[in-house]
């Protein structure tokens, strides 16, 4: 495939195309990843997002790489809601040390409908501080995906986290088809998508490939990618699976950036066990985005100064917010990719 059409953007994409790009040499994926990432990209520029649990364990689903599902007892402190003072207070911690967005994950299967006047008020005032928001509370039905864009909130992460085949393996609590309803609602409330999956939980490559695949034929592609390296952790099920290679984690993230050219990737859970030249090696395949906390949920990442070291030795600075961009613009902005994709897809099809 020329790099001219793997720029394009496209939601056609077969199997065994994806498992072609995964096939490649090394060098020849990382190079042709690396050029598609220059064209929409600035290659020495990486987003900063910053986690925090606002509502922590005792989750009812079966998920079975999780430490917050009720079912497995891997000695989590479980905690309600947090109150609001203590979420603007890490809000404010977050913007002060440098990142652009703040996601707030919470350990529901989905919300109550009595926690949205509070994670509302929550993404109000997070906003209210110049960042962007970001939420992952689970499964959401149209009228609670409303609620939040009306709020404000910029993006919504729910991940489909492995292939269609896989999925059962690993979640029994919900299909994956809930998931891509979710999914649809945030997207027809306006808000951007934030969603991409794990690896390193037993699956073949077809199966991440197979991820890919799902993500990539959406009908728009999620702004934003997150692939997370299984964080193992003693008392789930997976805790005592096998490592990757790490090869074919970075292989991922360059399929991801040829397949999703436009989309920010991010190098998310299991930067922890990553050694720098790992990283340095996810940014070279197009990961252009991190969490940037001392805890992602329930388990450590890296300290946000051994971060900024290490894109003092890269050559990498923070991608700035342009928080003065007006609702108005924004969604002139997301009329016209929306334009582009179909024109695209059109394109792809006549050639
Ligand atoms: N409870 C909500 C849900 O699952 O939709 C939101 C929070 S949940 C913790 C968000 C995502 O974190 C999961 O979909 C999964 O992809 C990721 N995740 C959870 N535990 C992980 C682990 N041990 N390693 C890597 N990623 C993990
Ligand atoms: C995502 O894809 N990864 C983040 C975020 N979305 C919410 C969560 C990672 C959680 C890792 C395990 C933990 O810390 O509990
Ligand atoms: Fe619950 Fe989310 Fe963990 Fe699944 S991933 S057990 S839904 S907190």
């Amino acid at each position: 495939m020329s790099a001219q059409e793997e720029s394009q953007i496209r939601h056609d994409w077969t199997r065994e195309q994806v498992l072609a790009l995964f096939k490649q040499p090394f060098n020849d994926l990382l190079f042709n990843a690396q050029v598609v990432h220059r064209r929409h990209f600035n290659p020495n520029q990486v987003q900063l997002s910053t986690l925090l649990s606002i509502k922590t364990g005792a989750c009812p689903e079966d998920c079975k790489y999780c430490p917050q599902s009720a079912r497995y007892d891997t000695g989590l402190e479980k905690e309600k809601l947090l109150e609001i003072e203590a979420v603007i207070e890490a809000a404010k911690i977050a913007k002060a040390s440098g990142s652009s967005r703040f996601c707030m994950g919470a350990a529901w299967r989905s919300p109550h409908d009595r926690d949205i006047p509070k994670v509302t008020k929550m993404i109000r005032e997070v906003k209210a501080l110049g960042l962007e928001t970001c939420m992952t509370l689970g499964m959401l039905s149209e009228k609670q995906a409303d609620h939040l864009a009306d709020a404000g909130l910029d993006y919504y992460n729910h991940n489909l986290d492995t292939s269609k085949e896989f999925y059962g393996e690993v979640i029994t609590t919900r299909t994956y088809q809930d998931r891509l309803e979710t999914l649809s609602h945030v997207r027809n409330a306006g808000m951007k998508v934030c969603a991409g999956g794990i690896v390193g939980m037993g699956e073949e490559q077809k199966d991440r490939a197979g991820l890919l695949m799902e993500l990539a034929n959406l009908p728009h592609h999620p702004e934003s990618v997150p692939i997370n390296m299984l964080v193992k952790v003693a008392g789930t099920p997976l805790a005592e699976e096998q490592d990757l290679d790490p090869f074919e984690f970075i292989r991922t993230i360059a399929v991801a950036r040829l397949m999703m050219p436009k989309s920010y990737v991010r190098l998310s859970a299991g930067r922890e066990e990553m050694n720098e030249q790992m990283q340095a090696m996810a940014f070279m395949a197009g990961a252009n985005s991190i969490f940037y906390c001392d805890k992602l949920l329930t388990t450590p990442n890296p300290k946000a100064n051994s971060d900024m070291q290490l894109f003092e030795r890269l050559g990498i600075e923070p991608e700035p917010y342009q928080v003065d961009k007006t609702n108005a613009e924004q969604e002139a902005e997301l009329h016209q990719t929306l334009l582009e994709a179909k024109t695209d897809a059109q394109f792809y099809r006549a050639g």
